[in-house]
C-alpha cells in the first residue's frame, strides 16, 4: 500500500476542503540574513526573525512592487490592535504601493493585508510580527474550463491551462488495475478496456488503477485531474491483490502497439515497475515500451518508491530503467504551490540504472495525493484512515507522480501534433521547475509543467541514442541494442562525444534547470559502466511486478 509517510509531509497534514488555508509556512531560522530591497530601492542588510515560507520570501525579494496578500500574526504580547499600528506604519512608509491593512482579528493575534514584496521583506524582520503567511488561494480552488481542484499541485504542474484549453487531449493508456469506468470522474471517457491474465476486462477491485487514471484525467469537481479531456484506455495487469505477471504487462504493451492509431493513444502510463534488475539492452518490456517509443507513444513510469531517506537507490527495474522512456520521481510540494521549495520524496527512487543513466528524468507531486478509489476495492476498505470523501482518499507515491507527467503529456500533444516523444520529453526536462536544492539529481531536471507547451524547438534528450535506431526485419522501428552495447563499452569516450555534443547542443540546454543536472557530467559517468557493473539480464521465469506506490 502506500508509502506511509504522510506524516512527513510538511504544511498539508490535514486533508479536506480546507487545507489550502493551512498551507503552514516552513520556518525560516531566525538570524538569516539577507540584502532586502526597500521601497524606495535602498538595500540594506536586514534580518529575518518571522515564520514566513522560503517560496514567499524569495518572491518578496523577487517582486519588491509586487502585492502580496498575507495574514500577519504577532507574539502573544504584542497582540492585533499594537500589530495593525505597527504593520500600516510599515505600509506608509512606501504610500505609492497601495497597500493596506485589510483586516484585525480578534481571534488570532493578527491582521491581515495586502502588501509589497519589499514591505514584506520588511516586516520579516520586525520583532513585533512572528509569522506570515501567505493568503493566496485560501478560498480559491484551482478552476478552469469547469473543472475544480482543491489541492496545491494542479497549480504546481499548472494543470488550469489544460482544462481552459477547452482542447481534446490524446488518449492515454492506463497499464494498471483497472479503472471503475462507471464514475463520475471519467464522464464516459473509457473508451476501452482490456485485461490481461489476473486482470479483469472491466472494473477495478484493487483500486490502484482507478486512482492513477483520475490524476491523469479525473473530471469530478474537486479532483479534476492533469488532462480531464483526455481519453482512457485501461490495461487491466492485476489482480484484486495487487499482483502480477511481467507477461501480461508486456501484453499490455502489445496491445498498445497494435491499437494506438485506431484510438488515438499518443501516451501510456506505467506506474508499476518488475521486481527484477535489469539491462534495458534485453528486458523484454524494456524493449516493449522503446518500441512504443520509437512509434510515436510517449512512456511515461514510475520511478520506484525503494529510496530510503533520500539517499542513492539506482532506479533498477523495467521499465523505469529505459533511458529512452520519461522516468518519473515523486516531490514533496512542501505546502505551497512555489516550486522553489520543493523536494524529493525521501523514498523515491532515484540514481543510475543499470546500463548507467541517470534517473528520474523529472519529478511531479506525488505525496499525499488525494484522488478517486473505488469504495468497495481492497485499496479503500484496507485504509479508512486515508479516505477524504466518499469514494476518494489520499496515497503517496512515485505512481501518482507519473499520471500528472502522463497528462501534461497528452496536453502536449494536443498542441503540438506533430511532436515526437523525444521532443515531448525535451520540452518537459527544459521547462522542469528546480526545486530547493538545484544540485539534487534526486528529481531529475525538476517539476514538470504546462508551460513546456511554450517551448518553440525542444532539444532531444534521448540524441545520443537514436544512431542505434533502426528497423527491424518487419519494418518496425527498433534500438540496435548490441551495437549500443559494443559502442558504450568499448568507448570510454562515449559518453563525452555522445551526450555532451548530440544531446546539448541546442542552447535551450545551457538553461539553468539543466545545467544543474546534466548527463554530461553526472551520469555515465566511469563509476556505473566501466566500473564493471554486471547487468543482470536474465528474469525469474515468473517474475512479480511490484506496485510503485
Ligand atoms: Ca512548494
Amino acid at each position: 500500500m502506500g508509502s506511509g509517510h504522510r506524516q512527513q509531509q510538511l504544511g498539508t497534514g490535514n486533508h479536506g476542503k480546507t487545507r489550502r488555508g493551512l498551507a503552514a509556512s516552513m520556518a525560516v531560522a531566525a538570524g538569516l540574513a539577507l540584502v532586502a530591497l526597500t521601497g524606495s530601492g535602498t538595500a540594506r542588510a536586514s534580518t529575518v526573525t518571522a515564520d514566513v515560507s522560503a517560496g514567499l520570501l524569495k518572491r518578496a525579494i523577487a517582486n519588491p512592487t509586487g502585492q502580496f496578500t498575507v495574514i500577519i500574526q504577532s507574539p502573544d504580547d504584542v497582540g492585533s490592535t499594537a500589530l495593525s499600528t505597527d504593520v500600516s506604519s510599515t505600509l506608509t512608509d512606501d504610500a505609492t504601493a497601495a497597500t493596506q491593512v485589510t483586516a484585525d482579528y480578534s481571534v488570532i493575534h493578527g491582521v491581515s493585508a495586502v502588501v509589497s514584496g519589499s514591505q514584506l521583506v520588511d516586516l520579516a524582520s520586525d520583532p513585533k510580527v512572528s509569522t506570515i503567511t501567505e493568503d493566496a488561494r485560501v478560498q480559491l480552488t484551482s478552476t478552469a474550463g469547469g473543472f475544480s481542484n482543491d489541492q496545491m499541485w494542479p497549480d504546481v504542474s499548472n494543470a488550469p491551462r489544460n482544462w481552459g484549453s477547452g482542447d481534446r487531449t490524446p488518449a492515454i493508456a492506463v497499464v494498471d488495475s483497472g479503472v471503475a469506468a462507471g464514475r463520475a470522474d471519467f464522464g464516459g471517457r473509457v473508451v476501452k478496456q482490456v485485461g490481461f491474465g489476473h486482470g479483469s476486462w472491466s472494473g477495478d477491485s484493487y483500486g490502484h488503477g482507478t486512482f492513477v487514471a483520475s490524476i491523469a484525467a479525473g473530471e469530478s469537481a474537486g479532483y479534476a485531474g492533469q488532462a480531464p479531456q483526455s481519453r482512457i484506455i485501461s490495461l487491466d495487469v492485476l489482480g484484486s491483490d495487487g499482483s502480477g505477471r511481467l507477461k501480461d504487462v508486456v501484453a499490455a504493451a502489445d496491445w498498445i502497439y497494435r491499437n494506438h492509431t485506431a484510438y488515438n493513444i499518443k501516451v501510456a502510463n506505467f506506474s508499476l515497475t518488475s521486481s527484477a534488475t535489469t539491462s534495458f539492452t534485453n528486458d523484454p518490456l524494456d524493449t516493449a515500451v522503446e518500441r512504443l517509443w520509437l512509434s510515436g507513444v510517449t512512456v511515461v513510469a514510475a520511478a520506484g518508491n525503494y529510496a530510503t531517506d533520500g539517499a542513492e537507490s539506482g532506479v533498477l527495474h523495467a521499465p523505469g530503467n529505459d533511458p529512452f522512456v520519461i522516468t518519473v520521481g515523486a516531490s514533496d510540494i512542501n505546502g505551497s504551490v512555489d516550486a522553489g521549495d520543493d523536494f524529493a520524496a525521501p523514498w523515491s527512487a532515484w540514481g543510475y540504472t543499470p546500463d548507467g543513466f541517470l534517473k528520474p528524468d523529472v519529478c511531479a507531486p506525488g505525496r499525499v495525493i488525494d484522488a478517486a478509489a473505488p469504495s468497495n476495492s481492497s485499496m479503500y476498505v484496507n485504509h479508512p484512515e486515508r479516505v477524504v470523501d466518499s469514494g476518494y482518499m489520499w496515497m503517496s507515491g512515485t505512481s501518482f507522480a507519473a499520471p500528472i507527467v502522463s497528462g501534461t503529456a497528452a496536453y502536449l500533444m494536443s498542441q503540438h501534433p506533430d511532436w515526437t516523444p523525444d521532443q515531448v520529453k525535451g520540452a518537459l526536462m527544459v521547462s522542469a521547475q528546480p526545486g530547493q536544492d538545484p544540485s539534487s539529481t534526486a528529481c531529475g531536471v525538476g517539476e514538470v509543467s504546462t508551460a513546456a507547451a511554450d517551448v518553440a524547438d525542444p532539444p532531444n534528450p534521448n540524441a545520443a541514442l537514436n544512431p542505434f535506431v533502426g528497423t527491424d526485419s518487419h519494418g518496425a522501428p527498433v534500438f540496435d541494442a548490441a551495437s549500443w552495447s559494443s559502442e558504450a563499452s568499448s568507448n570510454d569516450a562515449w559518453d563525452a562525444a555522445s551526450w555532451s555534443s548530440a544531446s546539448w547542443s541546442s542552447a535551450s540546454w545551457s538553461s539553468a534547470s539543466w545545467s544543474s543536472a546534466s548527463w554530461s557530467s553526472a551520469s555515465w559517468s566511469s563509476a556505473s559502466w566501466s566500473s564493471g557493473t554486471s547487468p543482470d539480464g536474465t528474469l525469474p521465469a515468473n517474475a512479480d511486478l511490484t506496485w510503485v506506490r
